[in-house]
């Protein structure tokens, strides 16, 4: 059993941060309806989904993701490493606060939850545009009692970590190799994206299962040959505030 905390869509979606991508119009019906479909996905996977209602003021408050790290036993509240994204972070604290004892980065840590990547008792931290050195010790101190070893990974033209390595199942990552050293992860299985498909190295495991886009069909076919139970979800609309699949829900066991 799962819970999944996720935020509906902000009307202000249009005003997104962008890093990578270009500025397209975003209709916010469209990703309104794309992510209730992606909720009802979280759901039929076994997660009990808790549901915030939008920060209107927060244009990306949708992408709960960067504003925590949940762990068993703790959750960390993140310093975004976006100004603006930092009013997202006090009403996730409260969703989570029933859940998990609460700790926090601080000043002058910034981290994205996109940067932070657990495999078992590893926690890969991506040094990006969002996430720094400092923030990356915090994590080391905050978590060292509790048995993770936390390590700085660089991280290249993409946005967060996470865009360009997932876990897909027990000891097998996705992986974008253009945006992060595959050395880094060789321990693991690595599934690579296709390479006509460059942002698809962000999936949503929960349990045996993934949760992907629909638009990657070549990575996908490949994620399936290799045994990978696949469940695709459309998310255009989120894709063009260049968000992806993790970034819409923090995912815990209950
Ligand atoms: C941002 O730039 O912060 C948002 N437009 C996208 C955040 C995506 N977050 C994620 O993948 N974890």
């Amino acid at each position: 059993m799962y819970r999944a905390v996720t935020r509906q869509v902000s009307a202000s979606l249009g005003d997104c941060e962008l890093s990578f991508v270009d500025r397209a119009r975003i209709d916010v019906d469209r990703a309104r309806a794309q992510h209730a479909a992606y909720c009802d996905m979280l759901r039929r996977l076994g997660c009990e989904v808790i549901e915030l209602p939008a920060l209107d003021a927060h244009p990306d408050a949708v992408f709960v993701e960067d504003t925590a790290l949940v762990f068993d036993e703790v959750a960390v509240i993140t310093r975004p490493g976006a100004e603006s994204r930092r009013g997202e972070t006090a009403s996730i604290a409260e969703a989570l606060a029933p859940f998990r004892p609460l700790l926090r980065t601080e000043a002058p840590g910034t981290i994205d939850g996109g940067d932070v990547m657990r495999i078992g008792r590893q926690v890969f931290v991506g040094r990006s545009a969002r996430s720094n050195d400092a923030a990356i010790a915090q994590l080391s101190t905050l978590l060292a009692p509790f048995g993770y070893t936390v390590q700085g990974v660089d991280t290249r033209e993409c946005l967060h970590l996470k865009s360009a390595v997932t876990a897909v199942g027990e000891g097998r990552v996705l992986i974008q190799p253009a945006w992060v050293d595959a050395g880094v992860f060789s321990a693991w299985e690595r599934i690579e994206i296709d390479p006509d498909e460059p942002h698809a190295a962000n999936a949503l495991r929960i349990g045996d299962a993934v949760v992907y886009p629909d638009s990657f069909p070549r990575t996908c076919e490949r994620l399936r040959a290799q045994g990978v139970e696949v469940h695709t979800v459309a998310l255009g609309e989120l894709q063009k505030a260049e968000g992806a699949t993790t970034c819409c829900s923090l995912v815990f066991a209950a």
